[in-house]
């Protein structure tokens, strides 16, 4: 290995298996915060967008013949492809210091101990990677004496046996850029994370037949245009238990940045629509408010990909709308307050109801994204949700309508991960827990073979939540809009299967639906066996019996510490 004084690295992102690929920003912000006087080299070798065997890998990291090998994982689904990729390069590169970085590092304990990373950078790259950088290079990437990284924070490493974690760094601060898009194109095609209005990802959210009235809302000339992603602030104000973050707080990006930045991507890519992309859009209404002005006077159209309900009233709405706001995502998650308080949501059903009416009310497109089968979810729950959703059915038949629903899927790092370990769903070992993350690989939250049940009925009996809660919710546009005036302007079949299942009172409907689905996703001789289950074997209840938020109900419930995790047991709290 070359252990000459200037730093070689090569970056790789990991593969998740997900369907849609990752915005590269964190791997543009590692490369570009690194700290310049350590003269580094470093190349960035996407091996998602151009689907690498290891093999590919492999050459590509033999011509760079780098000291340090540095993976970038944004989702916890990518751990069986890390550790596989991992094993690989230890045994084709055996002096090469492998660092990951990226949210999936909440798993530090798991991943020094299973698979052949080195480090772990834990949160944001700086100040903890350029410093490790710099003490490995003089320590000629020796690792025989693990104490002399200790004065490092944000790193967990093996020490003593264990993997070791050296504390939370502060943020170095630096760390709220932009895509640095000049940067990336030395190594991957930048141009595809601008895509044109019509073939961007509207095309998938909203169904076929009505994108059409969705585009109808931006400014003339924007729809041959093309789209851009756009950081307007990182972190957020809530703290939900099914979400992690390691960034403590949430920070604005100062408005003459994020100004400047699209303004130079509006010219040099023709853009027409801008995503601003960020946990949370708006809590600093000062800050918004002259991003607002600018977009206002650009002409050009944006969207919001996460705001809360409880942060937005009708002046903003108008407001956004009038200075070319097309959609707004907020994760409403549940119309039932019990399910909302088990989420520590921190918000109510009236403000869900709210947000999602003044959207429809002024014309910007917002999808009702819900979140179903967290623990205290029931049936009683998901009609609830039903029911209040049914109340806010847009009056205009020209504005999208689109519901997307996942089940509650554990992200390691949040109470609700917790709370499945402490219940016994996810094991407690360090093989129960590997064994859960390796089986993430390439799973969509909307899948039910996947959903670890946090219920009290058969996990397949809970199948048919989803497309009841979405049936319903098309029942109830045709009930408000008429069968035949829907049908004349919604030409999804999603309109013509809800008007067949309406034939059925609803109690008959839900249990054919129930049934149905049963069967469809598991088969005839599994819908007997839970059958008879629910005969034979009724269930005391529990799970149902919850109303409080997850992250107090851990609190109750606490695993003694295991002997592997002594140091590194406070990345299960998150931040
Ligand atoms: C924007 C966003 C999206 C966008 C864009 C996603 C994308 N893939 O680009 C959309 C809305 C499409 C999306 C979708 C999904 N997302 Co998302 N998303 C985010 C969000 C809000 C920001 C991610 C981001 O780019 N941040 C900006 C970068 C710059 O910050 P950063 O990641 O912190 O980067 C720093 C460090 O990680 C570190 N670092 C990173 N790599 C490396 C490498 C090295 C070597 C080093 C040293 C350091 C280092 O340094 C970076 C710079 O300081 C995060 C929340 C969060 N707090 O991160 C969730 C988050 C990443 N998403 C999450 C999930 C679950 C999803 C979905 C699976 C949801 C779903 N069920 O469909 C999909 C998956 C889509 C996909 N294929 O990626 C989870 C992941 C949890 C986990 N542990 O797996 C998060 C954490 C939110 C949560 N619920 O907790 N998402
Ligand atoms: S789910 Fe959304 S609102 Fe809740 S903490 Fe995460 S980013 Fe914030």
């Amino acid at each position: 290995m070359d252990t000459s004084s200037r730093p070689k690295i090569a970056i790789l992102n990991i593969p998740s298996g997900m369907p849609s690929e990752t915005f590269p920003i964190a791997i543009s912000r590692v490369i570009d915060e690194l700290d310049p006087s350590l003269d580094a080299e470093i190349e960035y070798i996407d091996v998602e967008y151009y689907g690498l065997s290891f093999d590919e890998i492999k050459a590509r990291i033999q011509a760079i013949s780098p000291q340090i090998i540095g993976f970038s994982a944004i989702l916890t689904h990518a751990y069986s492809y890390l550790k596989e990729l991992s094993l690989f390069l230890r045994s084709e590169f055996p002096d090469t210091v492998q660092v990951l970085g990226g949210q999936m590092s909440v798993l530090g304990n798991l991943i020094i101990q299973r698979t052949e990373v080195d480090f772990c950078v834990i949160g944001e790259s700086e100040p903890a990677f350029s410093a490790l950088i710099a003490r490995l290079r003089d320590a000629k990437y020796d690792l025989s004496a693990p104490g002399r990284f200790s004065d490092i924070r944000g790193l967990v490493y093996m020490s003593g046996g264990i993997p070791y974690f050296t504390g939370y760094a502060e943020s170095a601060g630096k760390g709220l850029g932009q895509m640095n898009y000049d940067l990336m194109s030395k190594f991957t095609n930048v141009e595809r994370f601008f895509p044109h209005v019509t073939e961007g990802p509207f095309k998938n959210w909203i169904n076929k037949y009505e994108v059409g009235d969705f585009y109808g809302w931006l400014f003339p000339g924007n729809i041959h245009k093309r789209i851009a992603s756009v950081f307007a602030s990182k972190g957020c104000v809530g703290r939900c238990t099914f979400c992690h973050r390691f960034f403590r707080g949430y920070v604005p990006f100062a408005p003459d940045l994020v100004i400047s930045h699209i303004n130079e991507l509006a010219k040099k890519r023709d853009i027409g629509l801008i995503q601003l992309l960020g946990e949370l859009f708006s809590s600093d209404k000062k800050k918004v408010g002259i991003i607002v002005d600018y977009l206002k006077l650009s002409r050009l159209n944006w969207s919001i990909a996460a705001m809360r309900v409880d942060m937005i009233d009708e002046m903003d709405i108008l407001k956004w709308k009038e200075a070319g706001c097309v959609m707004i995502s907020f994760g409403i998650e549940s119309c039932s307050q019990k399910m909302l308080d088990v989420m520590e949501k921190r918000t109510t059903v009236e403000e869900n109801l709210k947000a999602i009416d003044l959207c429809f009310k002024h014309g910007i497109f917002t999808a009702i994204l819900l979140l179903i089968g967290m623990p205290g979810e029931t049936e009683e729950t998901v009609s609830e949700t039903i029911r209040n959703l049914i109340k806010v059915i847009p009056d205009d038949m020209a504005v999208p309508y689109e519901i997307v629903i996942n089940y509650f899927q554990p992200v390691p790092g949040t109470p609700g991960y917790e709370y499945a370990r402490n219940v016994g769903l996810i094991g407690q070992s360090l093989e129960g827990e590997e064994q859960y993350v390796k089986g993430l690989y390439g799973v969509n939250a909307n899948d039910i073979k996947h959903y670890l049940n946090f219920t009290d009925y058969e996990k397949e009996e809970t199948a048919y939540w989803k497309h009841y809660i979405f049936l319903e919710l098309i029942v109830g546009y045709i009930k408000k809009h008429g069968l035949l005036g829907t049908l004349k302007h919604k030409k999804a079949n999603r309109y013509k299967y809800a008007a067949v299942y309406m034939l059925a009172p609803a109690r008959i409907r839900r249990f054919l639906l129930k049934y149905g689905i049963m069967a469809a996703s598991f088969g005839l001789t599994t819908m007997i066996n839970v059958i008879c289950r629910k005969i034979f074997k009724k269930k005391k209840p529990f799970f149902s019996l919850l109303r409080e938020s997850l992250r107090e109900l851990n609190k109750r419930m606490e695993l003694p510490i295991r002997s592997d995790e002594m140091h590194t047991h406070v990345l299960r709290k998150g931040r």
